[in-house]
This record gives structure tokens, C-alpha cells and sequence, in this order.
């Protein structure tokens, strides 16, 4: 598994009556392969081991919460609650062991009975399975909505050079976006309850650039967000290594001019280790506010300037002290 998509190779999370149905009828097929007490041991054998392994499986494949990246423990939280799912995999990997002790105590039993006693032992020890992993039910579905979830999640990398387009509904974001980067088949998207991320990339002598456009996320004053929006705001303060703020300065886009420049400085003072660059996009219409930059995604005017300027604006010196740079 990747740092970079931490929830990219998951695999499918079996259900309780898809495990039990698989362990069950695996012992059976074991059991006819014997006769008398043997058979009764290895259909406990193998019950018991298909439980208990997959499940522990299940448990194993997630990676460890803490060591993810920030953005991506952050935005994990946002969409799936970390803390509910740290539960559920405990709960399931207490199941997995449960299981196995049951094994170990039956096997013991039978070791010391007859061939109809062992039967029976073996036919109480199947219902103390299903048991566990019914307990277990709910938090084995959990985990698979958070697996399906967290699978689409777009492949942002930490570790790439971050341009977060924000601005108002209507500005001109994604028709930036989608004039420069090769965003027909590099957008991939995750639906929020409200909203999607969307991810381009662009190349500059040799370096790669993700450009993430935050309809519905970053458009709007932050009282107006609901929970899971503003964690995945916070995610993005994590990522960013520069905001590229679009204003539209005719108001075509609906907005009040004010009320747009007010959500920038809300956004300078959330991003506050970055630079956050003012464009004044539209120039075509409207030249009228005082900007870094003024560029017509529609002609083309000034884009690249924008794209230097921004790129620039990107520190990416190491985290050396001052003094040694
Ligand atoms: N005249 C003019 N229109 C533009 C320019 N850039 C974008 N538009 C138009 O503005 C409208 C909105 O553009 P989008 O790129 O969808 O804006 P957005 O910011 O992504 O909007 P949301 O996704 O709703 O937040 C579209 O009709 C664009 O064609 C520009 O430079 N000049
Ligand atoms: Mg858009």
C-alpha cells in the first residue's frame, strides 16, 4: 500500500453471512474427506481458521491511522469518522481472536471425547462462531461503506506541489482548470455529501503540479459550511502550497464584488502559510478591483502569467533553517 493513496488497494470487506456461509461450507467439504471424530476436528479446524483469518485480514489491510499523511487522516475523518472506524476494526479484530480461542477450546475438548460426543461439541462450537461474527455484523458493514468511500477518493498526493482554485460559484474555476491542465482524462472526482474535489495536473521544468478545483467547498463564507465541509477545508490547509483566489469583477457570476473579496481574506487567514493570489478573472468583461493578476480564461489573456506567478509563489526549498539555505 502506497502513502500516496493510502486507500487505494483495499480489499472488499466480506460480510457476516458471506464469512460464515464461506467457513461453513468449506468444513463441510473438509469434514467428507474424513470419517468418525476426525472429520468432526477438521471441520472445527477449518471453520475456525477461515473466521479467524479473514477477519484478521480485514483488520490488517487498512493502514495505520496515525502514520497517515495529515490531509489524508484529516479528509479520512471527514468522510468516514477515523475514531467510529478504529472502533469497528478493534471490534473485528477482538471477533478474529475470539474465534481462534474458541478453536483452541474446542479442539481440546474433543480430543478427549468419542466420535458422538465430538460431534456434538463440534455443532455447539459452529453456533459460538456465528455468534461471535454476528456480533461482529454491523461493524464489517461499516468498514465496507468506509472501503467504498475512501477507494474514490482522488489521487492527491501529499507530496506533490498543490494549487488549490478557489473563488466563488461561477468565476471561472474550472474552465481554468480545464484549459491548463490535461484535465479531460486526469479529473477524477469524490462526491462529499455536497460536494466534489477535483484534481488536474500541469508539468513545470520537470516538476508536477496538481491543481485542485473545490466547488461547493471553497466558494462561500465559512458559517455556511456544515461539519464534514469544514474538515475537508481544514484537510486542504494541510495540502495547499498556494491558493489562486478568482474573482469576477463584472458580477456576472452573481456575486457582489465585496462579498467575494471578503471570502478571500477569510481564506488568507485560513491558509495562512501560503500565498493566496488574487486574479481577476473575466478581464474580457471587467477590469474593476484591485488584483495581483487580470487574465480571460475565455481568450486566453494572461493565463500563463497567472500559472508563472503561482508556480513561483511555491516555495520549495527544503526545511532547512533560515541561515543555511
Ligand atoms: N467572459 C468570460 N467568461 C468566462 C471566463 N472564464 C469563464 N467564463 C464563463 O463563466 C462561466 C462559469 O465558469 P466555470 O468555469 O464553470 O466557473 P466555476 O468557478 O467553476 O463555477 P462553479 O463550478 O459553479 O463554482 C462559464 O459560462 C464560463 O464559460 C472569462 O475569462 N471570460
Ligand atoms: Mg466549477
Amino acid at each position: 500500500m502506497s502513502e500516496t493513496a493510502p486507500f487505494e488497494g483495499l480489499p472488499t470487506t466480506p460480510r457476516a453471512d458471506e464469512l460464515l456461509d464461506k467457513a461453513f461450507s468449506r468444513a463441510a467439504r473438509a469434514g467428507r474427506a474424513k470419517s468418525g471424530k476426525e472429520a468432526q476436528e477438521s471441520m472445527l479446524l477449518t471453520a475456525g481458521n477461515i473466521l479467524s483469518d479473514n477477519m484478521r485480514n480485514v483488520v490488517t489491510s487498512w493502514p495505520d491511522m496515525d502514520a497517515l499523511a495529515p490531509f489524508h487522516r484529516e479528509l479520512a475523518d471527514a468522510v468516514v469518522g477515523v475514531d467510529d472506524l478504529r472502533q469497528q476494526l478493534s471490534e473485528v479484530n477482538w471477533a478474529s481472536r475470539q474465534v481462534g480461542d474458541l478453536r483452541k477450546d474446542y479442539q481440546g475438548r474433543m480430543r478427549r471425547a468419542d466420535a458422538e460426543t465430538a460431534k456434538k461439541l463440534r455443532k455447539q462450537a459452529f453456533a459460538r462462531f456465528a455468534d461471535v461474527v454476528e456480533e461482529v455484523e454491523g461493524d464489517l458493514l461499516a468498514i465496507g461503506e468506509a472501503r467504498d468511500e475512501l477507494r474514490t477518493l482522488p489521487d492527491i498526493r501529499p507530496d506533490e506541489p498543490a494549487i488549490v482554485v478557489a473563488g466563488y460559484p461561477n468565476v471561472g474555476k474550472t474552465s481554468f482548470i480545464n484549459r491548463v491542465t490535461n484535465a479531460r482524462n486526469e479529473i477524477a472526482s469524490y462526491p462529499f455529501t455536497t460536494t466534489e474535489l477535483h484534481v488536474g495536473h500541469l508539468e513545470r521544468d520537470y516538476v508536477r503540479y496538481q491543481l485542485i478545483d473545490t466547488p461547493g467547498l471553497l466558494d462561500r463564507p465559512a458559517e455556511e459550511r456544515n461539519d464534514i465541509e469544514r474538515q475537508a477545508v481544514s484537510a486542504l490547509t494541510h495540502l495547499a502550497d498556494a491558493v489562486l483566489f478568482l474573482v469576477d469583477a463584472s458580477g456576472e457570476c452573481g456575486y457582489p464584488l465585496d462579498a467575494q473579496l471578503d471570502l478571500r481574506d477569510d481564506l488568507r487567514d485560513r491558509f495562512r502559510e501560503v500565498s493566496v493570489v488574487t486574479v481577476c478573472n473575466k478581464s474580457d468583461r471587467s477590469v474593476d478591483v484591485d488584483a495581483d493578476f487580470f487574465m480571460s480564461v475565455e481568450t486566453g489573456e494572461n493565463v500563463d502569467e497567472v500559472l508563472d506567478a503561482v508556480v513561483g509563489a511555491i516555495d520549495h526549498e527544503p526545511d532547512l533553517p533560515f541561515e543555511e539555505r
